[in-house]
C-alpha cells in the first residue's frame, strides 16, 4: 500500500526553532511570557542562562520552540548554543535605552556573521508604553531595521501592545516546511511519489 494512512495532518505540524536576544532588562523574558501565558510582572527576575518555552499556533499550524537568553554579559558566550540553528531570532531593545539599541545592532552583526543563512530576524522595540522616556527614535531604528533587512516593531510586554504581532509575523515568513503546503488537507494522497517529508515525532508537546 503506498498512502501512507498513519499520518494524520497533525503530522504536519511544523516546529520552529526561535530564539530571543539582547542587552539584561530589556524586556525579553517579558515578551515571551506575555505571549506563551498573557502575563507581565513588574518584577521580573533577569534571566539566568536561558529559558525554554514552547507556542503552538494552531491557525498557522506551526509550533514556536523559543529560547529566552540571558541578556547578562557574563552569559554572552553561551548564545551560539541557542541561537545556531534557530529559523528566527527577536532581537530586543529597550526604547528607553540608547545602550540597548546598540546592543541590539551588535547581535544583529553577530548573527548575520554566524547565525543561520536564512534566519529570519526581527527587531523588537520594547516599552512601548514608556513613551515619555524615548530614548531611541522609531524612524531612527526603522531606518536602521530596514538598512539591515530585519523585521521591525515597537512592542510593550506591559501592555501587550503588538506583542502578538511580532510573533505572527515571524510565523508568516518562516519558509513553509518542505512537504506540508503539498499534502491535502485530510485527504488521501493517490500519487504514488514517495513521501519525503522528514517525519517529525509528535513527541512532547
Ligand atoms: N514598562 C515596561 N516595563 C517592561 C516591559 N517589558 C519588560 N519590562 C520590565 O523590565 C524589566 C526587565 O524585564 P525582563 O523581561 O526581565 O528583561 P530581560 O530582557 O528578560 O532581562 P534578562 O533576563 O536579564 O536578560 C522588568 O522589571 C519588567 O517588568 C514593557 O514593555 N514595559
Ligand atoms: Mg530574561
Amino acid at each position: 500500500m503506498a498512502a501512507d494512512l498513519s499520518a494524520p495532518a497533525l503530522a504536519q505540524q511544523q516546529t520552529a526553532k526561535l530564539v530571543l536576544l539582547g542587552e539584561q532588562a530589556a524586556g525579553k523574558s517579558s515578551l515571551v511570557l506575555r505571549y506563551v501565558k498573557g502575563q507581565f510582572f513588574d518584577y521580573q527576575a533577569s534571566t539566568v542562562g536561558a529559558a525554554f518555552l514552547t507556542k503552538t499556533i494552531p491557525e498557522l499550524n506551526i509550533k514556536f520552540e523559543i529560547w529566552d537568553t540571558a541578556g547578562q554579559e557574563r552569559y554572552h558566550s553561551l548564545a551560539p548554543m541557542y541561537y545556531r540553528g534557530a529559523a528566527a531570532a527577536i532581537i530586543v531593545y529597550d526604547i528607553t535605552s540608547t545602550d540597548s539599541f546598540n546592543r541590539a545592532k551588535a547581535w544583529v552583526r553577530e548573527l548575520q556573521r554566524q547565525g543561520s543563512p536564512n534566519m529570519i530576524m526581527a527587531l523588537a522595540g520594547n516599552k512601548a508604553d514608556l513613551e515619555s522616556a524615548r530614548a531611541v527614535a522609531t524612524e531612527e531604528a526603522q531606518a536602521y531595521a530596514n538598512e539591515a533587512g530585519l523585521f521591525f516593531l515597537e512592542t510593550s510586554a506591559k501592555t501587550a501592545a503588538n506583542v502578538n504581532e511580532l510573533f505572527a509575523e515571524i510565523a508568516r515568513k518562516l519558509p513553509k516546511a518542505e512537504a506540508a503546503p503539498r499534502q491535502p488537507q485530510g485527504g488521501i494522497v493517490l500519487d504514488s511519489a514517495p513521501a519525503q517529508a522528514p517525519k517529525k515525532s509528535a513527541c512532547c508537546a
